[in-house]
């Protein structure tokens, strides 16, 4: 119903009565939830330098060979964590978003400007890496430049948010600092029961979901869109060859380019007669999953050895796929010399399938699944 002007202007400000919207509660969900965005902001830091390395290329490790398991697992997770966080954190503030008068100061007018933005860039960060996760893609820009700059603007807002929050925080931060003191006792049972469902809710999800990418916790994976087991051999897909374009006819004279100072072609039976090595490493996807397999193939430092190319040189692979982000990724000397790094044949004791990147696919330690090259047809020592 609309209501006619005069009368809507005569009527009071809401007033909420109702309690726990107050400082120590904020506080109190308030230190998780930036303690999961901070972890967020850190392994997102980590997964844009491994995968724009730029100047720091030379320096970034192949070793531990999960840690880009657990750096984008906690990703994942810490954000998904921020969800339910985010939304007790929003319920306990908004009475303040109707406070009166809007603004009291120039200071004032700042401070809930900061705090628009906070909300803002955590709501965006927060939907965008659900959608993201969840493949879905609704929106008009590309996911990965757009994520990485709003992620800045909020952990900018966020420290600027804490600072401004300082001595507020500082006096409700246990449960008998001097501020809580002043709130009534009385609601101290209802905002224990409160911060226990908040604390539930947030374990919840991160339980039905963490097994993506630790298999341990496999068996509770419910609510994840994509279940490690769960794939051709024994492994998800996220883009099939079919999805990609790569088709059987376009494999079928496939042969591999390795090029450096001294550059040869070889076909897929003369590969499998090289020295084939076996490794177990995981594809961990920036969506989230990961699942350690068996890859059996040739060392990359081998095949660039015979091309002449010198051991520091960066190294460009190219798939077959004839379109796409993904078919063109470079590859630090310190991936390419690992004698992990495989150009694999063989995924869990069969030859590769289409989906996985038959002929032959890199598999390096530590390093995004997005570098993970499938279909690979050139392999060059810049
Ligand atoms: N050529 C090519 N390689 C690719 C991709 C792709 O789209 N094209 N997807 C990458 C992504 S996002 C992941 S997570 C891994 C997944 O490998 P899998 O499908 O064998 O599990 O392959 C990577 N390799
Ligand atoms: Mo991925």
């Amino acid at each position: 119903m609309k209501l006619p002007l005069p009368l809507a202007a005569r009527l009071p400000a809401p007033r909420f009565r109702g309690r726990l919207h107050d400082a120590r509660t904020a506080t109190a969900i308030g230190r998780w939830l930036g303690a999961a965005v901070a972890v967020c902001f850190v392994t997102g830091l980590i997964s844009h330098l491994l995968q724009h390395p730029g100047p720091l290329a030379d320096v970034l490790p192949s070793r531990p060979l999960w840690g880009y398991r657990v750096s984008q697992g906690l990703h994942v997770a810490s954000g998904t964590a921020a969800v339910p966080l985010l939304l007790a954190k929003l319920w306990t503030v908004y009475p303040r978003l109707f406070a009166r008068p809007v603004v009291r100061s120039v200071r004032h007018a700042l401070e809930r400007l900061s705090v628009a933005v906070l909300v803002a860039t955590a709501l965006f960060e927060l939907a965008s890496g659900l959608l993201n996760i969840a493949q879905w893609y609704p929106y008009p820009f590309s996911f990965v430049p757009v994520h990485f700059a709003v992620g800045w603007l909020l952990t900018g807002a966020l420290v600027l948010h804490l600072a401004v929050k300082a001595p507020e925080i500082r006096a409700h931060w246990r449960r008998r600092s001097p501020g809580t003191l002043a709130l009534p006792a009385e609601d101290d049972v209802d905002r224990r029961s409160l911060l226990t469902a908040v604390g539930l809710a947030a374990g919840a999800v991160t339980v039905t979901t963490a097994g993506q990418s630790f298999t341990p916790l496999a068996a509770l994976d419910l609510l994840a869109p994509r279940h490690p087991d769960h794939g051709p051999q024994g492994l998800p897909v996220n883009r099939t060859a079919a999805q990609a374009g790569v088709t059987p006819g376009a494999v079928r004279d496939w042969r591999l380019r390795v090029d450096g100072p001294r550059p040869y072609t070889l076909t897929l039976d003369e590969l499998r007669a090289l020295p084939q090595r076996e490794v177990v490493l995981p594809i961990a996807c920036v969506e989230g999953w990961s699942r350690s397999a068996r890859w059996t193939g040739v060392r990359v430092r081998d095949l660039l050895d015979r091309a002449g190319a010198p051991p520091g040189a960066l190294i460009r692979v190219t798939s077959l796929q004839a379109h796409g982000a993904y078919r063109v990724m470079t590859m630090p000397h310190t991936y390419a010399q690992d004698p992990l790094t495989l150009l694999a044949l063989r995924l869990n004791g069969e030859e590769l399938s289409y989906d996985h990147g038959y002929p032959a696919r890199i598999i390096a330690p530590n390093r995004p699944g997005v570098l993970q090259t499938k279909w690979v047809a050139r392999v060059e020592a810049l």
